[in-house]
């Protein structure tokens, strides 16, 4: 499981974004969006990089930790 700390993740539309970009990298992620924190907590077989890279290409730059 990893923590990712997005960037601009502002409204309930972002997170909307944002979980989509991971759900069409891995269908089969765990993805947990947490917009007052800014996190989203994804548990995937994926390289983090490659979420994390989703999620950027979306408009959301991150950084993110393994849990
Ligand atoms: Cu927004």
């Amino acid at each position: 499981m990893y923590e990712f700390n997005i960037q601009n993740m502002t409204c309930g539309h972002c997170a909307g974004t944002v979980e989509k970009a991971i759900r069409a990298t891995d269908p089969t992620a765990q993805a947990k969006v947490d917009l007052p924190t800014r996190t989203a907590k994804v548990e995937s077989k994926l390289d983090p990089l490659t979420i994390a890279a989703a999620i950027e290409k979306a408009g959301y730059p991150n950084t993110f930790t393994s849990l």
